[in-house]
């Protein structure tokens, strides 16, 4: 049995269920809560502890989030459990490989302020993401107290997937941010995601996770500084997890077919009613899609941001694709030379 200080910080039965053939009595179990360097700082039955794993985030091994098994006699860790949900863009390079933000949170509040850097299609993007994951959104739009007419962007966002829960605020008054307090109950875990300067840490503190450092705007364009620098999970009084996360600048997506097919469901409804076979969909007369738009049923560009994303995604998919593809070639060639090898031994 677990105690219930785990399963405040969202222990459940999809991990209980991976240590059936597991003598709890030899482990400990504990949930990643940062990175430093060569150590990670865990969240366990006694609290928070730092143990040694080397290089584990670059190789995507451990994340944020995860929940990993340790040996009760000298804290190694033996086994990070299969994950629930995970967040990923594509990291930085030409590889597309995924880069893992964090594991198993239920929820991500996309954050974006009511300024002159809010953005539909940014929006878009991290929702994308977010659906990919498996975990709810909730697009949460600050500096409400700075925009004369937060009404608009709300409704704005709204449109962005059906049943979108969208909440606006000052997030420096914690009796606005209170209305998040909803998703951060006992076991619930929360991501913050968002661009820089849009007040994710100042969510954070609002909703009790602990004094952590906010930046200031540069005055000229209202963007921020890149205050957080690394990502980290905090404990909430309402019982639940979130981890705040530096902002992201420009990200680009992984693989993530599934959830750009989710998100834009309507828009790929549309593009099947139309009659053309191989049909650029550009504004050529009886086009489905150019009807929709001329009608106001479809959002230029909402379409144009479909295209992105998904060709986007797709490029990633495939370039991952044709890497695993020469991978396990080369491993071929490699397993029959040594077949070869061996069978001239055996002549001899
Ligand atoms: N007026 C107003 N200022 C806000 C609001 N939310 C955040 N701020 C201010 O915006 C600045 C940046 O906030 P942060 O919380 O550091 O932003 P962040 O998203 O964590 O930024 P990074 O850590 O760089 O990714 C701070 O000076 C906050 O006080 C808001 O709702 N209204
Ligand atoms: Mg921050
Ligand atoms: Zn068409």
């Amino acid at each position: 049995m677990t105690t219930p200080a785990l399963r405040a910080i969202g222990w459940n039965s999809f991990f209980e269920d991976q240590l059936a053939s597991i003598d709890r009595s030899s482990v400990i179990i504990a949930r990643v809560s940062a990175h430093h360097g060569s150590e990670v700082a865990l969240y366990g039955e006694t609290g928070e502890f730092r143990v040694p794993v080397q290089n584990a985030e670059t190789d995507g091994k451990v994340a944020v989030g995860d929940w990993l098994v340790l040996n009760a006699t000298d804290r190694r860790a033996v086994r990070r459990l299969e994950r629930r949900t995970l967040l990923s863009r594509k990291a930085a390079g030409e590889e597309a490989k995924p880069q893992i933000l964090v594991a198993n949170v239920d929820t991500v509040f996309i954050v974006s302020a009511c300024n002159e850097n809010f953005n539909l299609s940014g929006i878009e993007r991290y929702l994308a993401m977010t659906l990919q994951a498996g975990a709810v959104p909730v697009v949460v739009l600050t500096k409400a107290d700075l925009c004369d007419d937060a009404a608009t962007l709300v409704e704005q966002a709204r449109q962005l997937h059906p049943q979108l829960c969208v909440e606006v605020m000052d997030a420096r008054r914690p009796e606005e941010a209170g209305v998040l307090s909803t998703w951060c109950g006992p076991g619930q875990s929360v991501a913050l995601l968002g661009s820089s300067g849009v007040g994710k840490s100042t969510l954070a503190n609002a909703l009790g996770a602990g004094e952590l450092t906010t930046g200031r705007i540069r005055e000229k364009d209202g963007k921020g500084r890149h205050t957080t620098t690394w990502r980290s999970l905090h404990l909430l009084p309402t019982g639940g997890v979130l981890v705040d996360n530096p902002g992201v600048r420009e990200f680009q997506l992984p693989a993530c077919e599934d959830g750009v097919e989710d998100l834009f469901e309507d828009v790929v409804d549309i593009i099947a009613e139309c009659r053309f076979s191989n049909c650029a969909h550009d504004g050529v007369p009886g086009c489905a899609v150019t009807a929709a738009i001329e009608s106001g049923a479809l959002d230029e560009r909402r379409f144009a941001n479909y295209r992105k994303l998904r060709d986007e995604q797709s490029r990633h998919a495939r370039i991952l694709a044709d890497r695993r593809e020469r991978e396990r070639k080369a491993s071929g060639t490699y397993k029959a030379a040594i077949a070869r090898k061996r069978r001239r031994r055996e002549e001899s």
